[in-house]
């Protein structure tokens, strides 16, 4: 540790804008430009114990030596070359005019992943939108199957302030990890525990979260709306339901009761192999609990049946009437911050119509490989990827790899060489978070914060509102309308543009938000406490028209078999076959961080989960090296043995790079979940074989 010279260490507040719930505030200690530690801020109440171990490392990562900090050209021979700025935007401009000519404007894919959030990552559109259109996807990889069922169930998504959880008597944390992916989310938890609430977690793995549960319940991966919907079947059964809730605010609970008929205990332990007397069980908790919060995560809507997964999931809270009131609820994504947003819900925009005529939205990022392999009219020639790393994250990689391969030209903005800017032509060095400001909201947390600059970005680092500006010059895109969509480069000129968006909220000064977090104006602080439903008929709708006109599906929550999962694979005779999952770590932000000495100390190289179970009958011990592969890939990892893992099932966290061994991604086939355009990465059989 390096002696701190009090006079000339300076400390200021900035935000972590990782796509992580917990988008911690900040103290960071900066000294003679060098970001020197990193310490909690105890303006954030959902933050205050400070950052991750994650959050800590960027000390490392500003700094670290494989960090790219200049444009890159990939030479004849393959290999990177430094260019400088000037050779990067001139070719760049000269490749673009000439796509426009010969094949039209969208013959360009403008791909963006989750890689930082903030109010600036919205000028890409802008430029491109100038530049004279572009293609882009649809659908979102992370989180859209339930955001699509909650709006439709409920109207909105948003949920209470997370220390609302510490007033809970049940918490249900239900296909979520919290103490690896939102760690501040524990210790209301546990704050909860200790004044006599019970915690049930309902996971196939026994996740470091469920160390603490009173209870763990492992289904069959795919099978959760099947247990819900036979909890709801013993309420009704017994007469455990809020007659007088339901009544006033439900919409289609009668017929909901109705279609529960057949949906017994044993009918659930059928599908989802968990013993019916833990339905019974968790049916009696629901029944006693008020109040009861349910913590859902994103893992159970990796399905190709999730969104009504979660319409099934959401109803026990409706049952029995535990929404907008304190401590109870349905915490899942809290968008009370996104007020900047000119669209509140963004699936309702995301069918693939052509909105603008501009914009052509007509990849699904869940088929991204095969969608751009076959777009035609014009068929993509040319893709700008930021702040995302597709090859390793988007499903289905080999295919993915090979649409990059049949483009002719492909521009990565990126701060490491990952297995998507490996694929580059060009690779322009992308910013940190500390290199320049912007403003964020979060989606756990109702606050809005300034992710303040506090350095100046190292070697030839431009951010991208500097890199679309220089290119609108190149291409000689209209002035006036290119300065009033993207900021000049100066830390003034920055500042005013976002003051600009602050405008309308005299309580969001940068002024104000240089001092800590604020939460949005019109938070509520426990969701729908005004019983408000923004639903079509003003109520909680338990039966959704909207559901089936908008995705075929049935208007009442119902269970049916994933696309691709044991059950529906033994019809192909693959009895050997096995359940992958990919669940995220603590160790990482998706791809993001493990190139790091300070991750790698203790996350050294890809493992496999498996129970032994599964493992004896293959011949595999511990450490043994197996290979993982179907008809989409295969891949190499280290066998870890796990008593604590449902058998059937193996499980392997998804963020490595295949340079570092190999992405899960391989193995995933790209396709849509039932809602919401999302991705079903988890509709993934495997077979396992020992590696001699
Ligand atoms: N440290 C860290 N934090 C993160 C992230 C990260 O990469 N690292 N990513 C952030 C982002 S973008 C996201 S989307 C969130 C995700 O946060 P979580 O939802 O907590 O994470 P996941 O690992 O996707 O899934 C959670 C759990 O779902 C379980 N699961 C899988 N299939 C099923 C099923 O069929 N039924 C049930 N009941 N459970 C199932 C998995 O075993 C896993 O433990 O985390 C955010 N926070
Ligand atoms: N099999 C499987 N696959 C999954 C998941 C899963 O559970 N299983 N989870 C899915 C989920 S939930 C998500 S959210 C996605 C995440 O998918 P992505 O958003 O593609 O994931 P990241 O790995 O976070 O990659 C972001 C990249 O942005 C870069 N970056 C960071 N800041 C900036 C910046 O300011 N500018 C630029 N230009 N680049 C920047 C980072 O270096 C990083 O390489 O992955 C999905 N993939
Ligand atoms: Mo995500």
């Amino acid at each position: 540790m390096p002696e701190y010279d009090a006079g000339t260490v300076q400390q200021l507040t900035t935000a972590c804008p990782r796509n992580c719930y917990s988008t911690c505030t900040l103290r960071v200690e900066v000294e003679e430009g060098r970001l020197r530690r990193i310490l909690p801020h105890a303006g954030n109440r959902a933050t205050p114990e400070g950052a991750c171990l994650k959050g800590l490392s960027y000390v490392e990562r500003v700094v670290a030596p494989d960090r790219i900090l200049h444009p890159l050209r990939r030479a004849a021979d393959g290999r990177f070359q430094r260019v400088s700025w000037d050779a990067a935007l001139d070719e760049i401009a000269s490749r673009l005019r000439r796509l426009r000519d010969e094949h039209g404007a969208q013959a360009l894919l403008y791909y963006f992943g989750s890689g930082t959030k903030g109010l600036l990552n919205g000028v890409g559109a802008e430029f491109w939108r100038l530049y004279g259109g572009y293609t882009t996807t649809y659908g979102d990889l992370c989180w859209p199957a339930g955001l699509e069922a909650t709006r439709l169930t409920l109207g909105a998504n948003k949920h209470s302030a997370p220390w609302d959880l510490a007033r809970a008597r049940l918490i249900v944390v239900w296909g979520k990890n919290p103490a690896e992916t939102n760690i501040h989310q524990m210790p209301f938890i546990e704050e909860a525990q200790r004044a006599g609430a019970r915690l049930v977690v309902i996971d196939p793995r026994r996740t470091e979260s469920a160390e603490r549960a009173d209870l763990l319940v492992q289904p069959r991966p795919g099978s959760d709306a099947a247990l819900a919907l036979a909890i709801a079947h013993v309420l009704f059964r017994d007469a455990r339901v809020d007659r007088d809730f339901l009544q006033r605010h439900v919409l289609g609970w009668e017929r909901f009761a109705e279609s529960l008929h057949d949906c017994t205990p044993e009918w659930a332990e059928k599908i989802s192999e968990v013993p019916a007397r833990y339905v019974e069980r968790l049916a009696a908790l629901f029944a006693a609990g008020a109040p009861v919060t349910i913590c859902a995560g994103y893992g159970m809507q990796r399905y190709t049946n999730s969104g009504q997964t979660m319409r099934a999931i959401i109803a026990l809270l409706v049952l029995t009437g535990n929404i907008g009131k304190p401590g109870a609820g349905w915490v899942f994504a809290n968008l009370q911050s996104a007020i900047f947003d000119r669209v509140p819900d963004p699936i309702a925009f995301y069918p693939p119509a052509e909105p603008d005529g501009v914009a052509r939205v007509s990849i699904a990022t869940a088929r991204l490989g095969r969608d751009m392999l076959e777009t035609r009219n014009p068929p993509l020639k040319m893709i700008w990827v930021e702040r995302g790393n597709p090859v390793t994250q988007n499903p289905e990689t080999n295919t993915v790899l090979e649409a990059f391969r049949a483009l002719d030209f492909r521009v990565v903005v990126e701060q490491f060489l990952t297995d998507t800017a490996r694929e580059a032509d060009l690779v322009l060095p992308a910013k940190t978070m500390f290199e320049q400001s912007d403003v964020i909201g979060a989606y756990w947390h109702p606050y809005i914060q300034l992710k303040q600059k506090v350095l100046e970005p190292p070697g030839e680092v431009k951010p991208e509102s500097e890199v679309y500006r220089l290119l609108a010059e190149r291409l000689a895109l209209p002035h006036d309308a290119v300065a009033r969509a993207i900021p000049g480069s100066s830390d003034a000129e920055i500042d005013a543009w976002l003051g600009e968006r602050l405008a309308p909220w005299p309580e969001l000064s940068l002024q104000r938000l240089r001092e800590g977090p604020v939460l949005a104006p019109g938070h509520q602080e426990v969701a729908f406490s005004d019983q408000v439903f923004a639903t079509p008929s003003g109520k909680i709708e338990l039966w959704s028209e909207e559901a089936q006109r908008r995705w075929h599906a049935a208007p009442l929550p119902v269970w049916f078999e994933p696309e691709e999962s044991l059950r529906a694979q033994a019809a192909n005779a693959r009895r050997s076959a096995l359940h992958f999952l990919t669940p995220n770590t603590k160790d990482r932000i998706h791809s993001q961080f493990n190139n790091l000495e300070m991750i790698r100390a203790h996350s050294k190289r890809p493992v496999l989960h498996m129970s032994p179970v599964d493992a004896a009958p293959r011949g595999i011990r511990h450490a043994d090296r197996v290979r993982l592969l179907n008809a989409r890939g295969s891949l190499v990892a280290e066998a870890h043995l796990d008593f604590g893992l449902r058998a059937g099932c193996v499980s392997m966290t998804n963020g490595w790079w295949i340079s570092e061994g190999g992405t899960v991604n391989v193995l995933s086939l790209g396709r849509e979940t039932d809602m919401g355009h999302g991705a079903a990465f988890h509709d993934n059989v495997v077979d396992v074989e020992k590696l001699t």
